[in-house]
């Protein structure tokens, strides 16, 4: 795939520019000198109307004269994220005032197995080399500023719409970065809740980042933590963090899987998958089976976990089989919970958390409760739950057995 580079802002020409050169500058953008011509992003060429969209937020809130933010009485932290289904080191309950959260995304494009089976793969679009990106937590009023690098080695050009901020098509229009650029965007966490995030460069560019793995969560967290519907403190002892991710994998003439040289090299293919809008896949962190044997999640009897659940582009309903979701925050946190829910709903281009105590030992599903999807398709993660059994809640009263007709 033809790399994609900053037309506007080569460094070639920049450089140019600051020294003056503006006629050299110049010839670099329109191809007429010795250098090599900066190619426009195809993406634009695809859909002209709504590649746009991202770009004119950006230029409007360049061009405003808006006063600077006033930052005092903020203290600065450096949030260090990890790869899913963890979490990262984080308070329930804010101490001291509010914070700007420093955080650093870089952009890397990988080669994912997504079925060792059958040698289904894809060059993932990934924000810390993970499916889904890495969850960030932080609290309501506290400010999230983000460090996007998209490294020299990218074919594509990036950036980040997050939901739960406002203004600038959620940041998207402020941070476009092309292969060798980065960019900080600061924005206030003023919504409590979960949310996705996802890269929307433009145009049909935008399904594709995301149906590639460009997705992830943050968790905007009360101040004073999590309630229940009577203002009751609930707390979490850990964190398990599924992404949920439909792919749209092209197969050749013989029904196997396509392979490709380079990221980018199947977007044609792509495209035309993605307008069954039938997935191939829907798996839990990136590939089918990557929560369960020695990925899946871990818990003991008399442990509760916050099961944070995003889905960037596609609506879905977990069921953790053999257990619940005591409470259930499908839309925010400013909400009260659901209670005692058997199967919950992620409305796609949203997280929801559910918090449940687990009562007995064993192997759990956590499941999309379109079975199909769940089954077939990939969407199973396992809490294996160490702990003694309990018989009040469940006993085999008679183990199978035959019986005379
Ligand atoms: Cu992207």
């Amino acid at each position: 795939m033809t790399k994609f580079t900053n037309p506007g802002l080569m460094k070639t020409s920049r450089r140019n520019v600051l020294r003056g050169s503006m006629l050299v500058g110049a010839a670099a953008m329109t191809g007429s000198g010795a250098m090599a011509a900066p190619r426009a992003p195809k993406l634009h060429g695809i859909n002209a109307a709504s590649a746009k969209i991202y770009n004119a937020a950006g230029k409007e809130e360049v061009a405003s004269d808006a006063k600077p933010a006033d930052l005092s009485g903020y203290t600065r932290v450096k949030q260090e994220l990890v790869a899913p289904p963890f979490a990262p080191v984080h308070e329930q309950v804010a101490t001291g005032g509010p914070k700007i959260v420093e955080i650093t995304m870089e952009t890397e494009e990988r080669l994912i197995v997504v079925d060792e089976d059958n040698g289904a793969s894809i060059w993932a679009l990934t924000y810390n080399g993970s499916v889904p990106g890495p969850l960030i937590v932080v609290h309501e009023g506290d400010m999230v500023e983000l460090t996007l690098r998209n490294p020299m080695s990218s074919m594509m050009e990036h950036n980040i719409d997050f939901h739960a901020s406002t203004g600038a098509l959620g940041g998207g229009g402020l941070t476009h970065v092309y292969p060798g650029e980065e960019c900080v965007l600061r924005w206030k966490a003023t919504k409590p809740g979960c949310f996705t995030y996802h890269c929307a460069p433009g145009g049909d560019m935008i399904p594709y980042h995301v149906t590639h793995g460009m997705n992830g969560a943050i968790m905007v967290l009360p101040r004073d933590g999590l309630k229940d519907k009577d203002g009751n403190p609930l707390r979490y002892d850990s964190i398990a963090y599924f992404g949920e991710q439909d792919y749209y994998l092209p197969k050749d003439e013989n029904g196997a899987y396509r392979t490709y040289e380079a990221a980018g090299d199947d977007y044609a293919d792509s495209l035309e998958v993605m307008r069954g809008l039938i997935p191939t896949h829907s798996v839990f962190n990136g590939a089918v089976g990557a929560l369960t044997g020695e990925g899946a999640i871990k818990a003991k009897v008399g442990e509760t976990v916050l099961m944070v659940h995003n889905q960037a582009n596609r609506d879905s309903r977990p069921h953790l089989i053999g257990g619940h979701g005591n409470y259930v925050w499908e839309s925010s946190f400013t909400d009260a919970p659901l209670q005692d829910m058997e199967t919950w709903f992620v409305r796609g281009g949203s997280a929801v958390a559910a918090m449940y105590t687990f009562e007995q030992p064993g192997v759990y599903a956590y499941v999309n409760h379109n079975l199909i999807e769940g089954v077939m398709l990939g969407a199973t993660a396992h809490v294996v739950v160490e702990g003694q059994w309990d018989n009040a809640l469940m006993e085999q009263v008679v183990a199978p057995r035959s019986f005379e007709t």
